[in-house]
């Protein structure tokens, strides 16, 4: 029996997500370079700090891409058919998706998230305030392949990805998703997406390390949460958030690094750090107009229009699948 196997054969495992937080920790952190997946941030306490985050002052993105949602409304409202069906992939705050139902009319919204209970609560909180919108609510991975509701099958489709969510995707992994939602979604479909762009590294270096440590508690949050549902025994004082920016890859990085020689145990392993070791949690794209283009063309689908802010910060782009 391998490490893995014999760990997970003690854990008394509550769950099948659980268990692939399990095997998917218990892999990344003996990897040479540890990692954690950034999917691993949003538990409750991960989603409430990253919702902190989003009102940030030095975190830019999310109020950005709202203004742009705002200002440029008509112009995608002027893009988008009467009577098609919005399809959000991942379901955050209905906060941005709001600015789309409000100036355009769609017939049906289908939030697609992971969390059946989350959107749940998303669709009877917009289906209050939009009585006449048709919610389909889907429970799936929205990165791998998922069905559409059969009542939604002859509807025009939209889809919609705010947030830069997409940069946080290594680069074959955004591509892979675009090809996805491209053949989920169908010939013809739209998609309007968020991506954040490259600017001043002072900025970028500022959101990622806010003055109120907010980022620091999202990012040492996997390790309590290692603790709290695998069993871990990391001491969250002996690590500290770094998160810098590499240029040459284009992408903020996000690392927890270990103050000291220590080991930590977790489901019967044993994990080994020297001082100064890094577990890498995320990374975090950022793209220019022509770089996100690209990306886009190569995964099968065509830049309709781009939109920025007036000082560039930020990108939405309207995409239509060949
Ligand atoms: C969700 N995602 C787009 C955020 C980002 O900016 O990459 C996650 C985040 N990580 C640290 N702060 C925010």
């Amino acid at each position: 029996m391998n490490v893995h196997a014999a760990a997970l054969a003690h854990a008394h495992l509550p769950n099948e997500q659980t268990s692939a937080f399990a095997r998917d920790a218990i892999s990344d952190l003996s990897q040479h370079q540890k990692r954690l997946s950034p999917k691993y941030f949003y538990d409750s306490t991960g989603s409430e700090l990253f919702e902190a985050i989003t009102r940030l002052p030095e975190y830019y993105p999310t109020r950005t891409e709202l203004g742009i949602l705002r200002d440029r409304g008509s112009d995608i409202a002027a893009i988008i058919p009467k009577g098609a069906a919005l399809i959000e992939f991942g379901a955050g705050a209905t906060t941005k998706v709001r600015r789309l139902l409000e100036k355009s009319a769609f017939a049906a919204y289908v939030p697609v998230d992971i969390s059946g209970e989350f959107i749940k609560a998303q669709a009877d909180a917009l289906s209050r305030d939009f009585p006449d919108l048709a919610i389909y609510p889907v429970a799936a991975d929205f990165t791998a392949s998922f069905a559409l509701p059969e009542a939604v099958a002859h509807l025009p489709k939209v889809g919609f990805f705010p947030g830069s969510t997409i940069g946080n995707f290594e680069p074959y992994e955004a591509s892979r998703f675009l090809r996805s939602a491209r053949q989920i979604l169908g010939t013809g479909a739209q998609m309007i997406i968020g991506a954040d762009l490259e600017k001043d590294e002072r900025l970028l270096h500022d959101a990622y390390n806010d003055a109120a440590g907010v980022t620091a508690r999202f990012n040492l949050n996997v390790l309590e949460r290692i603790n709290r549902e695998l069993g871990g025994d990391f001491d969250i004082s002996a690590f500290t958030h770094h998160a810098i920016y590499n240029r040459e890859r284009h992408r903020i990085e996000m690392h927890l690094i270990s103050n000291k020689q220590q080991a930590v145990r977790m489901l019967g392993t044993s994990f080994s750090f020297r001082p100064g070791e890094s577990i890498h949690t995320e990374n975090s794209y950022k793209y220019s107009i022509e770089r996100f283009g690209a990306l886009a063309r190569r995964s099968g689908w065509q830049v309709r229009e781009s939109w920025t802010d007036p000082k560039g910060m930020f990108s939405v782009h309207a995409l239509v699948a060949e």
